[in-house]
């Protein structure tokens, strides 16, 4: 009986650390360190849109970065990719700068743009909606970008600490060993 507790609470343990991956890594030291997991994905060729979709099918979300040190994580998992966040900006907004929202509703409060933006670049004004994305360049910075527009690459942001799933599921499956053998 003490052996199956034991077991079993080995197994409960192993569940909450996270699968090992060599692409996701925890932001857990520092100033505001939040314990997420980020991973930058880089792909050949996705515009924002695809990007988001695949951050939640992989069961995170594009990246919200609310502080200056946030910022500072996410650009040193970047390289020297043009990476896309989980900024858009209303389709109703009246400039470049208004109506930004992060993809989990977090309040948009700071912001790291590169000089001169967000601009609604290439000659666009804001009834073409022409530049609702954001993406960060390899410099650390922000810009608001065109929104068909490709990039190589976004970076997921996984807010809830990950469950070992493989743990998970000899929990389960002892679970039943153990229903079946009393
Ligand atoms: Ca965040
Ligand atoms: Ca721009």
């Amino acid at each position: 009986m003490k052996t199956k507790i034991l077991f079993f609470a080995f197994l409960v343990i192993a569940c909450l650390f996270p699968d090992v991956s060599a692409v996701k890594i925890q932001w857990n030291s520092g100033i505001g360190a939040n314990n997420h997991y980020y991973e930058a994905v880089f792909n050949s060729s996705v515009t924002w849109i695809q990007a988001r979709d695949a951050a939640i099918a992989a069961g995170g979300h594009l990246a919200t970065i609310t502080s200056a040190e946030e910022n500072a994580f996410v650009w040193s998992l970047c390289g020297s990719g043009l990476l896309f966040l989980g900024g858009y900006q209303s389709f109703s907004a009246s400039s470049p700068s208004s109506d930004w929202a992060w993809v989990t509703g977090e309040a948009w409060s700071y912001t790291n743009w590169n000089a001169g933006e967000p601009n609604d670049g290439g000659g666009f004004d804001e009834s073409d909606h022409s530049e609702q994305y954001l993406e960060m360049y390899s410099s650390g910075v922000w810009n608001d970008i065109y929104n068909n527009y490709t990039r190589n690459g976004y970076v997921i942001e996984y807010s809830v600490p990950e469950l070992n799933t493989m743990a998970f599921f000899l929990t389960i499956l002892a679970f039943l060993i153990y229903k079946k053998s009393r």
